[in-house]
C-alpha cells in the first residue's frame, strides 16, 4: 500500500511559481512525508509562457483558465501565486470548491480582501498555507525555539528592516508591483508583510502601529511603452509598533536602499541577550547572552546546521549550507506534515488576515498622521 497523493494546481508561474515548484518537486527527496506530491498543473494567462513552465519546473500538464483548474476533481491543493488583484478571486473559488488553499503574501489588497478569503477559507474547514517562507530558515526557526525556550527572557524590541533596491532607478518601468488596482500597496504590503510576519511570529501580536508612506518616484515609463503613469503605491514604508507583551517594534520595508537586493535582518533584544538573523548569511544566527561569564560576553554566530538545529540532517552534514529556496521546501515539507497530522500550520489565512490588519492599519496611520490601534 503506497503514500496517499496530494495533487497540487499552481496558478502564477512567475518567481514563486518557480520557487513553489522546485519546493514541491524537491521536497519528497529531502523529507521523508507521509504523502506524495503530485504536481499536476501550472496555469498562467500567456499560452507560451505556461507551457514552457510546464516543461521546465515539471508540471504533467498546464491551464490558461484558472477556474478549470479550481474545478479539477482531482486537485487537493490550489496554489495562488499571482498577482494580489486576482488572490481573492481565486482563493474563495478554491476554497468553495472544497480545495485547501495555499497562498502567497500577502494574501489580499485590502484588508476587506483579507476577511473575505479568512472567511470563505474557515467555512470550507480545509487547511491552508501562506508562504511567509523565511519562518522557515532554520536560523529563523532556531530563534524562535530559543526564544519560546526562554532564552532572551522578557523582549524589549523587535528591530526588522527588509530593504531592496530594484526601482532606484527612476525609468524602470511601471510595473504590476507598482500599480495599487494590482498589488495593494508598495514596499509595505510586499516586503513588508514578511518582516510583520515575522515580528508576530517571533514577538507577539501587535497592538498599535504608526508609521509614514513615501513614493520618491511619482511617475514611471509604462512596461508595454507609449508615455508613462503615475505611482499610487509607496516606494518605502516605516513604521513604530507597540506588540501586545510591551515590546517596542521598529519596521523599515523599502525598496530604494541603493546597493541593498534581498536584505532582509531582523534584531531582538531581551533581558537575558539578544538574536541578529540576516537574509545575507542566512545560515548563521548572531546571539549574545548575559548568562555567559563576565568578561567572555559578546555576539557569537552560531551556524544553524548542528544536528540538534531545526531542518537539521534533511540536506547535507553539519556545516554544509543551504540557500533561499531552501526555506520554501521546508515550509512545504512542515505544511504537508502538518495537514497530515490534523495539526494547524502557520502561518495560515488567519495568520495572513492577522498581517493584512497590520498592513492596513499602517497605511490609515500614514493617511492621518497618528497611531491606529488594531
Ligand atoms: C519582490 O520584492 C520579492 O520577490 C517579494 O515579493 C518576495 O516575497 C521576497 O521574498 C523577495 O522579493
Amino acid at each position: 500500500m503506497g503514500k496517499p497523493t496530494l495533487t497540487v494546481g499552481l496558478i502564477g508561474y512567475q518567481f514563486m511559481g518557480k520557487a513553489h515548484s522546485n519546493a514541491y518537486r524537491q521536497v519528497g527527496r529531502y523529507f521523508d512525508l507521509p504523502v506524495d506530491v503530485r504536481m499536476k498543473t501550472i496555469c498562467g494567462r500567456t499560452e507560451t509562457g505556461v507551457r514552457k513552465a510546464a516543461e521546465t519546473f515539471g508540471w504533467e500538464g498546464f491551464e490558461t483558465d484558472w477556474r478549470r483548474v479550481v474545478d479539477d476533481p482531482e486537485i487537493d491543493i490550489i496554489d495562488v501565486s499571482t498577482p494580489g488583484d486576482s488572490h481573492c478571486d481565486i482563493v474563495c473559488a478554491a476554497a468553495e470548491a472544497g480545495k485547501s488553499v495555499w497562498c502567497e503574501k500577502p494574501i489580499g489588497n485590502t484588508i476587506a480582501e483579507a476577511a473575505k478569503m479568512r472567511d470563505a477559507v474557515a467555512k470550507s474547514g480545509k487547511p491552508s498555507v501562506v508562504f511567509h517562507n523565511y519562518r522557515f530558515a532554520p536560523a529563523v526557526s532556531l530563534a524562535k525555539k530559543w526564544i519560546d525556550e526562554g532564552r532572551l527572557g522578557r523582549i524589549f524590541h523587535f528591530r526588522a528592516a527588509y530593504l531592496q533596491d530594484w526601482i532606484a532607478d527612476p525609468q524602470f518601468p511601471r510595473v504590476w508591483r507598482l500599480e495599487k488596482a494590482r498589488t495593494g500597496s508598495g514596499a509595505l504590503g510586499d516586503i513588508g508583510s514578511h518582516i510583520i510576519d515575522l515580528g508576530r511570529h517571533l514577538v507577539g501580536e501587535i497592538q498599535s502601529v504608526v508609521g509614514q508612506l513615501e513614493t520618491f518616484v511619482t511617475e514611471r515609463p509604462l512596461p508595454e511603452g507609449g508615455g508613462s503613469g503615475p505611482v499610487d503605491v509607496d516606494d518605502a514604508a516605516a513604521f513604530i509598533a507597540r506588540f501586545a507583551s510591551g515590546a517596542l517594534g521598529t519596521f523599515e520595508a523599502t525598496r530604494f536602499a541603493v546597493g541593498r537586493k534581498n536584505a532582509n535582518r531582523f534584531e531582538i533584544n531581551g533581558e537575558k541577550g539578544s538574536l541578529v538573523f540576516d537574509l545575507e548569511r542566512m545560515n548563521e544566527l548572531e546571539y549574545y547572552s548575559e548568562l555567559d561569564p563576565p568578561g567572555t560576553r559578546g555576539f557569537r554566530t552560531v551556524l544553524a546546521t548542528d544536528s540538534s538545529h531545526p531542518f537539521a540532517g534533511r540536506y547535507w552534514p553539519v556545516g554544509h549550507i543551504i540557500g533561499y529556496e531552501h526555506t520554501f521546501i521546508n515550509l512545504v515539507a512542515e505544511a504537508l506534515v502538518a495537514r497530515d497530522r490534523g495539526e494547524r500550520f502557520r502561518p495560515d489565512i488567519e495568520d495572513g488576515y492577522l498581517n493584512q490588519r497590520v498592513l492596513d492599519a499602517v497605511e490609515r496611520s500614514a493617511a492621518s498622521k497618528a497611531w491606529v490601534n488594531l
